[in-house]
């Protein structure tokens, strides 16, 4: 009996083994990739798009935290507003989350939805006030975070905000003052900010944000929506770098916001870096092909020419133009979700270049681009690549993580599978992965002004609304 042991034993290993390498084969090491503990990687789910995005498509166990975009600030500072689709969506978003081990927060806010957060927390007894209704909010849902996503405190968003100079320095009292509330001292507090920070009393990026870095878990930096100049022609919208950007054409990036916030006292630990799921297009006056036909890519022009005051529709979530929250009509965002770049044959399913399309990868921003010639649209958009090499300045600079927009605008993981393993193992090795070192000249207030704008993203109104940064 004895004897027969050895070679079952050793049989037994080789099958196992043999198994181990039939699973490893059949599921592709992108599928293994999960969560780490170590760092966050979250994203907003919007509830506006859950009939298309139906809480059972989230890839939890990728995520650590996952935030539920929006309840809305009111003229009533006992009340944020949530959409009835909402009340009913939000608890089982939380129980979902919670069965994952993902930490669930309710955003307060977005483009839209910033109109009364400054006279919210104006005076002392609005803040006292307006802490209750944040907690209670939490305390309804059983929320583990509250995201703040003012847009932005001090200077005007969509164009009918209530905006005061003390904004900056009332956001910090409110903060400081919901910490001390029993509630407040468990919640997971964070923000979404623009690329430079919140302006202080003078209308200028403050200088020294520490004492938001004692209150706040962490902030989530919107780098989206970057503007282009058309002076210049149309560049990227979530850029890594723009130093080596021409002149003209630099109003923030991934590296001058970490700098910058972290030059203002913000840890670079405390720093979430917030990547866009879509891209933005552009309507092109001239060829950008100099090849004229040609398939090489090198000709392309980084920086064309573009009708400032033309926008087309993008993808089917992108709509048609309307009117915004302020009453004043808007055209359509042009916006692509990265599947929507799929739908609209941009890319393959696989994610490929689809044929007669042209692909440039702007070695600057570190983003590709996208042209088709025939109807001149030119987009801005974010592929694997890119989001490795941004995973992999998170993972170089100690960042604590990212957050995308959003978790719907994915399309098969690909985004997160990239950012996700880059977060944690580091990316592809480019010049703009390095670490930076945080000190950085005070930026300049047309920089706030013209960074990172929120925009289409919040709200189905919001939808409607946009193309500000043309302005
Ligand atoms: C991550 O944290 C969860 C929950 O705290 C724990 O169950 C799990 O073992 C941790 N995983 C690792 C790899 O540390
Ligand atoms: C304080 O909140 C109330 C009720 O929401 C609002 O009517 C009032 O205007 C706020 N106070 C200030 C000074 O804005
Ligand atoms: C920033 O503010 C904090 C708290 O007020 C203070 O302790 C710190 O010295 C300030 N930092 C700088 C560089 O001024
Ligand atoms: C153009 O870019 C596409 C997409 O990356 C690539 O497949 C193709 O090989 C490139 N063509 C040339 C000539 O470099
Ligand atoms: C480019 O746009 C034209 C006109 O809308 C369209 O017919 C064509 O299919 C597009 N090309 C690709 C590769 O999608
Ligand atoms: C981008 O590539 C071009 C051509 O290879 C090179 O001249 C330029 O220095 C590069 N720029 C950056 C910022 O790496
Ligand atoms: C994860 O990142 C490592 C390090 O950059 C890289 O070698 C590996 O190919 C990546 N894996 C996947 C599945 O992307
Ligand atoms: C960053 O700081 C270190 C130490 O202060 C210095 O040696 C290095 O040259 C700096 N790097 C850059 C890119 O400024
Ligand atoms: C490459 C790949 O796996 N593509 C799949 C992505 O997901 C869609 C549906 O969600 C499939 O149709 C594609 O085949």
């Amino acid at each position: 009996m004895f004897p027969s042991l050895l070679p079952l034993s050793l049989l037994a290993t080789a099958v196992c083994a043999l198994e181990t390498a039939l699973q490893a084969r059949a599921e592709p090491l992108l599928n293994s990739i999960t969560r780490s503990n170590s760092t966050i990687s979250a994203a907003w789910y919007t509830g506006w798009h859950a009939r298309d995005f139906p809480l059972s498509q989230v890839s939890w166990s990728k995520y650590t935290h996952l935030t539920y975009a929006f309840a809305i600030t009111t003229p009533d500072v006992n009340t944020l507003a949530l959409d009835i689709s909402d009340e009913q969506l939000l608890p089982q978003f939380v129980s979902l989350a919670r069965q994952h081990q993902v930490k669930s927060s309710v955003s307060i806010g977005g483009w839209t939805g910033s109109r009364w957060f400054s006279q919210n927390v104006i005076t002392p007894q609005n803040r006292t006030a307006f802490v209750n209704t944040v907690t209670n909010l939490a305390k309804k849902y059983t929320l583990d975070g509250i995201d703040f996503d003012w847009e932005f405190p001090g200077i005007q968003g969509i164009g009918c905000n209530e905006v005061d100079p003390q904004d900056t320095n009332n956001f910090l009292t409110f903060l400081q003052e919901l910490r001390t509330t029993t509630t407040g001292k468990k919640l997971i507090l964070s923000a979404a900010v623009s690329d430079t920070p919140w302006v202080d009393a003078t209308g200028s990026p403050s200088m020294n944000v520490s004492e938001f870095s004692n209150v706040l878990d962490y902030i989530a930096i919107m780098n989206y929506d970057v503007r282009s100049n058309p002076v210049v022609g149309a560049g990227p919208a979530s850029p890594l770098d723009d130093s080596c950007a021409p002149v003209g054409a630099r109003f923030g990036s991934a590296m001058s916001a970490v700098q910058t916030w972290s030059a203002a006292g913000m840890p670079v630990n405390k720093i979430v870096l917030g990547v866009p799921a879509y891209g933005h297009s552009f309507v092109l006056t001239s060829n950008p092909d100099s090849s004229s036909g040609s398939t090489t890519n090198a000709t392309l022009s980084a920086y064309p020419q573009y009708n400032p005051s033309l926008e087309k529709r993008g993808d089917s979530w992108d709509g048609d133009g309307g009117l915004d929250v302020c009453g004043v009509m808007q055209g359509p965002g042009g916006v692509f979700t990265y599947w929507g770049l799929k739908e609209q044959g941009f890319l393959e399913q696989d994610g490929s270049v689809a044929d007669g399309i042209k692909y440039r990868f702007d070695n600057c921003s570190q983003t590709p681009y996208l042209y088709n010639i025939s109807t001149g649209i030119y987009v801005s958009y974010e592929n694997d690549l890119s989001y490795a090499i941004k995973g992999g300045f998170i993972h170089s600079a100690g960042l604590k993580g990212f957050a995308i927009w959003e978790a719907g605008g994915d399309s098969n993981d690909t985004l997160l599978n990239s950012i996700l393993n880059a977060t944690q193992y580091g990316g592809p090795l480019t010049s703009k992965t390095q670490p930076i070192n945080a000190t950085s000249s005070s930026p300049s207030t047309s920089l706030v002004l013209e960074g990172a704008r929120s925009m289409w993203r919040y709200f189905p109104v919001a939808l409607l609304a946009l193309r500000p940064w043309l302005a």
